[in-house]
């Protein structure tokens, strides 16, 4: 192929892409006058041309070495490689010797970047001999995964980014996309600019900030996707939209129409005009992307929710063509590029398959290993299990923290104490999973490591390294390749470079392509290093059989026969039914401005002001019956698990329905780890656990105290039955709450902040429980307490503010001047506009549209993020009077 080289550009910035979402943005990396480091939107990258999201606009703030682990560990000391590599590389191999490769595992990410992916593929299947490497990828894209493959034959995703801005209606379901996709809502939204009779539906049972787009929302009972795609289908055909000339690439359309005809609509909770208007619009609408995500993914009938998707593109032949087709937006920024590597325990590299003899003796041969898994392995969901029966005795753990992200997390956190062998690869050792490492070895962070990733639409880019590795820090490749040469490979893990390791997964993908499979990127098997050092963005597959564009216009599947398969669906529900004990539905899910759990954005004290607590957002009728008041707290109970949340009221959940974040981990709080309550049931067929429909009972935790504090110290070490710890901007800010008051509050102030001997200015009442304490330095802020019976209300900013400020004793006020007046919770996280600010805007009617607030207040004007929030605050706080 031709290898483009990236443009040089003028500023010296270094081309890299953001380490978060599978939007997949290029970004530039660079140094100010000040030599502080930069990170701008690349607007050459064909993901985002330029654009960043709040999270990817804050990534500068992520990259101090606060908090990072910088040598290797062994059982809580430091050690030096050698010592640490042979001390894994001797665990395993014992543990493989006397009780067979099966007893190991690999537990790895999307997240990390293909060269690493690929060399823990490699030991594990060809070497070790087991399939025991199985991915977080598991608890995101299984069931897409397992969908496709179903499908098609091979885990293809069809269509490009363009096709969704070329579509006339834009179906997202189980997709948040303006929090967890906001650069490709952004296009969504600047498409629907630039041609209004564009459409859009959201399909969701709550009403998200991506509803802010759409032209219908339904929402939809949980899991009930599958029944509503069936009543599409069998809607399709009764209109006589059915593509018969398509079906010729098809087969299974007879069973899945009857299947479809046989399940009842009803079942996804919406009602006949609902159905009926979805059913008119989606089949009237040639051009038709139907964009899925994790509300589909993580079911138990998650796969089969995305074969009824499926069969609709296929019944109607829309697929692969300009504007039309299914897409499973990819959650990590290498979830896809894991899946074509082999990272998940069902799958060979180069998306082979582990049960093909040809594919295992291909991969086999080219590898020249002495073995290779010949079954599938243990699914995260049952690895952890067979950790926790002892069935698996060494488990290293990459790139991700199943303690806070596993379903039934206390389950998996007791597996972790059980284990022989706990070996951890991470960038910090502050994780919950990190504290149960018997081996702690410090990786590369993001913007110190090399490789490539590829997004949600098949375009592989570049990483590029731009700070030196710090401490001891090595790639995560290279971490993997020490261990398989000391367990005696050498000569099959010898790579020097990175590059060498793309060139030789490159070389084996000729391979895949070879055996008909899609995934071929041979044409770039003899990359240079200084080629791979310029390699410019492309999509997949580059190889002798076809170049970049989309799957399946003309059929073509990967199956055997060539024709894709339609799937008869039989619509079920959750797992789980509320019930008379667990009467709550809870749902999950994420926040805008926070990354799974948190161990990057939460450095950021910027991100951390939008929704800076774990919070349950529940239905205000719910909350009455509850006796809840609004920033109550709420005790929540699971068969398995426990949590305490603050209470968000809202109408865009239903009754009877709750969500939760899934970013909190015992570091940030004191139990809002929210995986602790959800139940571990899977899909039957993609092991992927239902995350998004467990069920719940929710008492109000009656607390006696409520606390806020701040502090410029050193990392507070609170003490309470309720806490949460975040970064702020001068230091710390934590919330507090208690069943029991302390007697002695100074005493307990100057432990949480470790302040034994500083000067304290206080306010106390306590015949009505209430204290308020200053520490300072010669009238300097140091850190303060609020404690009161009822939740505390003060201006949060203006007290945060404050830290590190003269006149300490002002702040015991709790309130600003008339001068400084509060401006609320941020809302947007680029220009730090808080809500009171935006409330007062729409409400005096100075700025009743988006762009006006835009001009007003600065807020939206930047990453953007915030729109869909400011279009909900408009509609919120507009007054009647301003809106005649
Ligand atoms: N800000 C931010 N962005 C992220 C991430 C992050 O941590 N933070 N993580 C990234 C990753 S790895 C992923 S996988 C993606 C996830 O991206 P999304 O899938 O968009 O995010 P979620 O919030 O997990 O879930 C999406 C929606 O599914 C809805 N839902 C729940 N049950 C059902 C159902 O039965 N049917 C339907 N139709 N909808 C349902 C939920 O209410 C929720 O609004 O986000 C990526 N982007
Ligand atoms: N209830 C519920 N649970 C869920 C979900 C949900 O919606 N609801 N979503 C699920 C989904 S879709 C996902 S993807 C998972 C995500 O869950 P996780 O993968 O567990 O979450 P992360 O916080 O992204 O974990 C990444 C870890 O890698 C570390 N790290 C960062 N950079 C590097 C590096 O370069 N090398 C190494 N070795 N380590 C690094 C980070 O510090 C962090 O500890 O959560 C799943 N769990
Ligand atoms: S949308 Fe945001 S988080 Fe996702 S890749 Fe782009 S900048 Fe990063
Ligand atoms: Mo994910």
């Amino acid at each position: 192929m031709n290898i483009r080289p990236a443009r040089i550009n003028p500023t010296s910035m270094t081309r890299s892409t953001c380490p978060y979402c599978g939007v997949g943005c290029g970004v530039l990396i660079g140094r100010d006058e000040s030599g502080t480091v930069v990170v701008k939107g690349d607007p050459d990258h064909p993901a985002n041309f330029g654009r960043l999201c709040s999270k990817g606009t804050a990534l500068a703030e992520t990259i101090s070495l606060d908090d990072r682990l910088l040598a290797p560990r062994i059982n809580g000391r430091e050690a030096e490689w050698d010592e640490a590599l042979d001390l894994v590389a001797e665990r395993f191999s014992e543990v493989i010797a006397n009780h067979g490769p099966d007893a190991v595992a690999f537990y790895v990410s999307g997240q990390l970047l293909t060269e690493d992916y690929y060399v823990a593929n490699k030991l594990m299947k060809g070497f070790i001999g087991s399939a025991n490497i199985d991915t977080n990828s598991r608890l995101c894209m299984a069931s897409s995964v397992a969908g496709h493959r179903r499908a098609f034959g091979t885990d293809t995703v069809p269509g490009l980014y363009e096709d969704l801005e070329e579509a006339d209606l834009v179906v997202l379901t189980g997709s948040n996309l303006a929090w967890c996709h906001p650069v490709l809502y952004q296009r969504l939204v600047a498409a629907k600019a630039a041609r209004p009779a564009m459409k859009f539906v959201v399909i969701d049972p709550r009403r998200t900030a991506t509803c802010d787009i759409a032209d219908l929302h339904l929402p939809i009972a949980s899991g009930g996707d599958g029944a509503l795609f069936n009543a599409l289908l069998a809607e399709i055909d009764r209109q006589g939209a059915v593509d018969r000339a398509y079906l010729d690439h098809v087969n299974g359309f007879d069973e899945a129409l009857s299947a479809a005809r046989a399940s009842d609509p009803a079942r996804s909770g919406l009602s006949d005009e609902q159905i009926a208007a979805f059913c008119d619009l989606w089949i009237g609408t040639e051009k038709v992307v139907t964009v899925y995500s994790q509300g589909i993914n993580q079911s138990s009938s998650g796969s089969d929710k995305v074969n009824a998707i499926l069969n609709c593109h296929l019944a109607t032949g829309r697929i692969g063509k300009a504007g039309m087709g299914p897409f499973s937006v990819t959650g990590q920024p290498n979830a896809m590029g894991g899946r074509e590597v082999g990272g998940l325990a069902n799958m060979l590299a180069c998306h082979m398959d582990i049960e093909n003899p040809a594919h295992r003796a291909a991969v086999q041969g080219f590898w020249q290993a002495p073995t290779i898994a010949d079954k599938p392995g243990l699914k995260a969901v049952d690895m952890f299990r067979a950790v926790a029966e002892g069935k698996i005795k060494a488990i290293w753990i990459i790139h991700t923290n199943p303690v806070v992200s596993m379903p039934d997390a206390d389950a998996v956190r007791a597996a972790l104490e059980g284990c022989d062998v706990v070996v951890v690869s991470d960038v910090t050792d502050r994780t919950d999973t990190a504290k149960l490492g018997h081996v702690l070895l410090p990786a590369t962070a993001w913007a110190e490591k090399e490789g490539t990733v590829t997004n949600s639409d098949r375009t592989i880019s570049r990483q590029r390294r731009v700070l030196p590795a710090p401490g001891q820090a090595r790639h995560d490749w290279r971490i993997l390749a020490d261990v398989a040469c000391r367990m005696g490979w050498d000569a099959e893990f010898s790579w020097t470079l990175t590059s060498e390791v793309f060139a030789e997964y490159a070389a084996l993908s000729g391979v895949a392509g070879a055996q008909g499979v899609d995934f071929d990127i041979s044409d770039l098997a003899g990359i240079t290093p200084s080629e791979y050092a310029a390699l410019a963005p492309f999509t997949w597959p580059q190889g002798p059989a076809k170049k970049g564009g989309r799957f399946f216009a003309e059929g073509q599947f990967h199956t055997p026969d060539g024709k894709a398969r339609m799937l008869p669906i039989v619509p079920r529900a959750p797992q789980s039914a509320p019930s008379a004990d667990y009467p709550y539905r809870l749902n999950t899910g994420r926040t805008r401005d926070q990354w799974h759990t948190m161990t990057r954005t939460a450095k950021s004290a910027r991100l951390n002001q939008h929704l800076g607590e774990p919070y349950l957002e529940i239905h205000p009728l719910d909350a009455d019956a509850l006796g809840l008041g609004p920033a109550d707290l709420v005790e929540v109970t699971s068969p398995e698990g426990r949590a305490v949340l603050r209470v968000l009221l809202s109408d865009a959940v239903r009754p009877g329905e709750v969500f939760a974040p899934m970013h909190w981990t015992a570091e940030t709080a004191s139990a809002a780890r929210i995986d602790a309550l959800v139940k571990a049931v899977t899909d039957p067929v993609s092991g992927q656990p239902e995350s998004k429909a467990s069920v719940v009972a929710l008492k109000r935790f009656a607390a006696s105290w409520y606390g806020f504090a701040v502090s410029g110290q050193d990392e507070p070490a609170p003490d309470a039955p309720y806490w949460t710890r975040l970064r702020s901007s001068s230091g710390w800010r934590m919330e507090l709450a208690g069943t029991e008051a302390p007697e002695d509050w100074v005493a307990y102030a100057r432990t949480l902040f470790n302040l034994p001997q500083a000067e304290a200015a206080t306010v106390l009442d306590p015949a009505r429980g209430g204290a308020r304490i200053a520490f300072h330095n010669d009238g300097r802020l140091l850190a303060a307490l609020f404690v009161g019976r009822e939740p505390i209300a003060l201006a949060r900013t203006h007290i945060v503010a404050r830290v590190g400020a003269e006149n300490a004793a002002s702040v015991l006020a709790g309130r600003p001047g008339a001068d400084a007046p509060d401006p609320g919770p941020t809302i947007c996280a680029c220009l730090n506009v808080g809500l009171n600010q935006i409330r007062e805007a729409i409400e005096t009617g100075r700025a009743l549209t988006v762009p006006a607030l835009g001009e007003a207040l600065g807020a939206g004007t930047s990453c953007g993020s915030c729109r869909p929030e400011l279009a909900a605050l408009i509609t919120r706080f507009r007054l009647p009077e301003a809106a005649e």
